[in-house]
């Protein structure tokens, strides 16, 4: 299932500093990524998955450019080299891609198409739910 929506950089920002909302959504997409349940992400395991849905939300960037992006994120933030991420660092990762769209995006709405599982399907969401908070007090 997908949809279309819109969006803009400062909803973005807003869902990645609702510190709650924001670690609870990176835990399970944390769990969703870790396919083997080892407790860590591989260089794999991130790109298989997480890298189609970017490239999806963001018709622009080649493939080779997704994945020259993960690949260069993972080293960044491998911090311990360790070959794999753990849950603090794909906190972090999540917390730096995510800025990095906001940046992308800018500050005036544009038209995204919304996978089930999209990264930014969650922000959209927490945006839609505070927009219905304040028109019906
Ligand atoms: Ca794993």
């Amino acid at each position: 299932m997908s949809s279309v929506a819109f969006v803009d950089g400062p909803t973005v920002v807003e869902f990645v500093n609702d510190a709650h909302v924001f670690e609870k959504w990176v835990n399970d997409k944390f769990k969703t990524l870790d396919a083997d349940g080892d407790g860590v992400l591989s260089r794999d395991e991130l790109q298989k998955r997480f890298g189609k849905l970017s490239s999806m939300e963001f018709e622009l960037q080649s493939k080779e450019e997704i994945t020259n992006l993960y690949d260069a994120l993972f080293d960044k933030f491998d911090v311990d080299r360790s070959g794999t991420i753990d849950p603090h660092e794909f906190r972090e990762l999540m917390k730096e891609i995510l800025l990095a769209k906001a940046r992308g995006i800018g500050n005036s709405p544009v038209c995204i198409i919304l996978q089930g599982d999209s990264l930014l399907m969650r922000a959209v969401q927490r945006a839609a739910a505070a927009n219905n908070n304040n028109n019906h007090p």
